[in-house]
């Protein structure tokens, strides 16, 4: 059995990732494991965000995070579940999570893994019923199993991923993952409880004529994604940003797009960060056929420093990415 296993639309997310771990004679499970512990802990977020409205889990938890942004509940809701299920789980050694200043050891010293995550990206959007997401990246440890992971197991480039998803909670629920052999989605059905293969092996368009960049900072873009903008304005091109990244990459990834957060006045690293939110997009989008950036550099060979480190992102379709690096390219070369 090999891994172009085709497997039907419909079938459930554990007997896809049981399938597809056959296709790997030496898999021991762990990464199966770990994949249906996401899983599960996407299934009680749903259920926490869905009532939202209902509970009194909207609005801001009266805290800040270590980027000093003001924590929303659903962001700490969010943030103790996947920690939880990913302790429980028994896979993960150590993780990293945007709502965490440290990284966190689970105390399973004999896990292979290391998870760094955004449990809720957009969480400010909650409150208006807008899309919003969770985007996770998973490594294997370099250190020797049988003690706590170290900084050094944290600080891998992308490259070196072993999976990488989202789930995306809009008007379905979708699970989109990758573990290096192409992009597959699946539907959630709550009332069923389970997730669906409903897109089987993604491939995002070459090209797209939908650019997401927040304009509002157009003053202060660098030269290069100003002569962009305009280009994609002089093109007739939809300009679409919702202002929450998992939407505006999911929409970007089927339909063809570009999604553009540069470095500004107000973030000069660019806002997003490249442990739990570029490298995994990126490693998705590339086994989609896509690309992903900072303008210069392929973001998944970049060479982390800090857990919470910004970069910018420029990512989408191949073909709209190499044209924002033409014109920064110029820029550099006229500078
Ligand atoms: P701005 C949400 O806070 C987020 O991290 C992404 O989901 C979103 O694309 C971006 O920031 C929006 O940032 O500066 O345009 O409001």
């Amino acid at each position: 059995m090999n891994d172009k296993l085709a497997l039907p639309v419909g079938t459930t997310l554990d007997r896809f990732i049981m399938r597809k771990q056959e296709a790997f004679p030496y898999a021991t499970g762990e990464l199966s494991q770990l994949l249906r512990d996401i899983a599960l802990a996407a299934k009680i977020v749903n259920r926490e965000i869905n009532r939202a409205g209902l509970l009194d889990v909207t609005g801001a938890y009266g805290q800040q995070n270590v980027q000093g942004e003001d924590q929303q509940k659903l962001d700490v809701i969010a943030n103790i579940r996947f920690i939880r299920a990913l302790r429980n789980g028994g896979e993960v050694c150590t993780i990293i999570s945007e709502e965490e200043d440290d990284i966190i050891q689970t105390g399973n010293i004999g896990g292979k893994y290391i998870v760094a995550i955004d449990p809720l990206d957009g969480s400010s959007n909650i409150d208006v019923n807008v899309s919003i997401g969770t985007i996770f990246s998973i490594y294997r440890r370099v250190s020797e199993q049988g003690a706590d992971g170290t900084m050094e197991d944290c600080l891998q480039k992308g490259v070196r991923q072993v999976a990488a998803g989202y789930v995306i909670y809009g008007s379905s629920t979708m699970m989109v993952y990758t573990t290096g052999h192409g992009v597959n989605g699946f539907t959630y059905d709550p009332s069923l409880g389970e997730f669906f293969l409903s897109h089987p092996n993604i491939t995002s368009p070459e090209t797209g004529s939908t650019y997401s960049i927040n304009e509002g900072s157009f003053n202060s873009f660098p030269e290069g994604v100003k002569q962009y903008v305009n280009y994609c304005k002089e093109s007739g091109y939809s300009a679409r940003y919702i202002g929450s990244l998992v939407a505006d990459f999911h929409r970007n990834l089927l339909k063809g797009g570009i999604y553009i957060y540069p470095a500004t006045a107000k973030a000069p690293n660019g806002k997003l960060r490249l442990m739990y939110e570029c490298n995994a997009l990126a490693f998705i989008v590339e086994q989609a056929g896509g690309k992903a950036t900072n303008g210069y550099q392929r973001i998944m060979e970049m060479q982390p420093t800090e857990l919470h480190q910004r970069c910018p992102l420029i990512i989408g379709s191949t073909e709209m990415v190499d044209k924002v690096e033409e014109y920064l390219k110029s820029e550099v070369e006229v500078g």
